[in-house]
């Protein structure tokens, strides 16, 4: 027995050595980051790419960075509009594309003609606060994460505004698991336009069959988190997953037809519909907010669904919302999936339109502005004002604009953390420290920066002046001589402001006040000046 608890005690010893640093972490992707693909590394630890032009290849392109190899990170110094003549493979695993750090009003890709923008092959990738607007050509995607017979995993997009593909906006298929989309905008797939099928204006799609293409397993443990999708015919979204899902908190506007749907077309697809908020817009024939589907074939497989406190397109109800092939799928106990922030339906439409997409970017003191463009800002509208349409082509609502250029950050050792950021908390400016962990906090000093976060320890060098602070003075007043006033009187103190970073109101404004005048005597009483002012009343004789 003791012999046996050595071996298991000493395999536990190897075991916990043998494993990398990276696959124990339980670090974050970013703060924020939720769901299935929330422990996703990306390029936490590896080599800084700096995107420094807007061509479609070569030194300096984004492309440069998406077909490296090894952990790495994507960063920005200039914004705009990159024209891509053939898809963005990501093919080799552990990267971070970080466009929030791209400078004026960010990042957008297009494609030149047919395919998708991005084409996701591998595991462990973080894509954040990037614009990709497909256009015609095919039966394209903005993001198709997907490739037959190969198990992606570790996948999380977030922030990005997906719209102008042919077929879904997002596909996910054949053998993905842990998958995260979040806090993004997935708009107006072109619907008449050049699909083999017709018209097809799809939002997002999430499954795979659980056959000799997927290596017998199908897609699983999918998180779908405040999301917004608007002017998609359909699929906002549609699941047919091999396994759990998660659907929360994500807005729905304007589809033809039914919202979302699951399909029963493997054994055990099990997804959690929670506090989702539809809307139906001009186009919107249905008030169905969620349809269950057996397979091609007919047949209605194993799984269930959990749905609770949605907001739906009739009324605000879902109750009896449900139909299709497939009967008896409600369970009242949700899926065992990770726990999420989760807000009521109405609330969460609000924070949806108020921040999904790629709206914000980072300044060089690690500062979050926004820059919503004004794509994604007609169509936030859109949802609050009722209005607008499915549409066929770019050209329906004027094309793709481009974004400003804007002014990179200045990083004299590249690597990653702005010269000024790094004066700011005491890094070293000519070295680059970018993959230590000052606070050992998990992230490291660039996803610090990056991420908009503290990266420990004392700002040195502040750069900004705060134009606004509160304060409460406390003041005291010296009276010589001693005397009770009556009355009542104005003060003004007199308050220096000294733009320190921390908000301490240590303020003591001193202030000598005049005495207060005598301004009359009592009858047998009479005034004393002195040097012409009156102090007292002295007693007539
Ligand atoms: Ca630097
Ligand atoms: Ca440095
Ligand atoms: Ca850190
Ligand atoms: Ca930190």
């Amino acid at each position: 027995m003791y012999k046996k608890f050595l071996i298991i005690l000493t395999l536990l010893i190897l075991l916990a050595v043998a494993i990398p640093a990276q696959a124990q972490s339980n670090t974050l992707a970013f703060p924020g980051a939720e769901g299935f693909g929330a422990n996703t590394v990306g390029g936490r630890g590896g080599a800084i790419y700096e995107v420094t032009n807007l061509n479609d290849s070569g030194t300096g392109s984004l492309r440069a960075c998406v077909i490296a190899s090894g952990a790495r990170t994507c960063v920005f110094k200039v914004g705009g509009l990159i024209t891509l003549s053939s898809p963005l493979t990501i093919t080799n695993p552990y990267i971070t594309i970080a466009g929030q750090t791209a400078p004026g009003g960010g990042i957008t890709l297009r494609k030149s003609a047919g395919g998708d923008v991005f084409t996701t092959q591998t595991h462990d990738v973080i894509i954040r606060y990037i614009t990709a607007r497909t256009g015609a050509g095919g039966e394209n995607h903005v993001n198709q994460v997907a490739k037959n017979g190969v198990e992606l995993y570790n996948i999380i997009i977030d922030h990005n505004s997906m719209s102008w593909g042919v077929d879904s906006n997002l596909d996910i298929w054949y053998r993905v698991r842990d998958f995260t989309v979040q806090w993004s905008i997935i708009s107006e797939a072109l619907d008449c336009s050049t699909h083999s099928k017709g018209c097809h204006s799809k939002g997002l799609l999430a499954g795979g069959y659980k056959g000799s293409e997927s290596g017998g397993k199908g897609s699983e443990n999918m998180s779908i988190l405040n999301n917004l999708f608007a002017h998609n015919g359909e699929r906002n979204p549609l699941l047919k997953i091999c396994g759990i899902g998660q659907v929360i908190n994500n807005t729905s506007y304007n589809p033809y037809w039914t919202f979302a749907h699951q399909q029963f077309s493997c054994n055990g697809s099990y997804v959690n519909w929670i506090n989702n908020y539809h809307k139906r817009g001009p186009d919107s024939t249905s008030t169905t907010d969620l349809k269950f589907l057996a397979d091609d074939g007919g047949t209605c497989f194993a799984g269930s669904a959990y749905v609770s406190g949605n907001y739906g397109a009739n009324n605000g109800n879902w109750s009896n919302a449900y139909s299709g092939s497939c009967a008896n799928k409600i369970v009242t106990v949700p899926a065992v999936a990770p726990a999420v922030n989760t807000i009521n339906a109405t609330l969460a439409k609000d924070a949806v339109l108020a921040s999904a997409g790629n709206n914000a970017g980072v300044a060089c003191d690690g500062t979050w502005y926004n820059r919503r463009d004004s794509i994604d800002t007609r169509v936030v509208n859109d949802v609050k004002n009722g209005t607008g349409r499915i549409i066929d082509s770019p050209s329906d609502v004027g094309g793709w604009i481009t974004p400003a250029a804007g002014v990179g950050c200045a990083d004299g050792d590249k690597d990653g953390m702005p010269d000024t950021w790094e004066g700011m908390y005491g890094f070293n400016p000519a070295v680059k420290d970018n993959n230590a962990d000052k606070d050992g906090d998990g992230y490291t000093n660039v996803e610090e920066y990056f991420n908009g976060t503290d990266p420990g320890g004392v700002v040195v060098n502040p750069t900004f002046t705060p134009t606004t602070r509160t304060a409460t003075p406390t003041h005291t007043f010296t009276q010589t001589p001693a005397q009770t006033p009556t009355g009542t009187r104005a003060v003004t103190p007199v308050l220096t402001l000294t733009p320190t970073l921390t908000l301490a109101p240590t303020i003591t404004p001193t202030q000598t006040p005049t005495n207060i005048p005598v301004t009359g005597c009592p009858l047998g009483w009479r005034l004393l000046f002195e040097n012409s002012r009156m102090v007292t009343c002295y007693r007539i004789k």
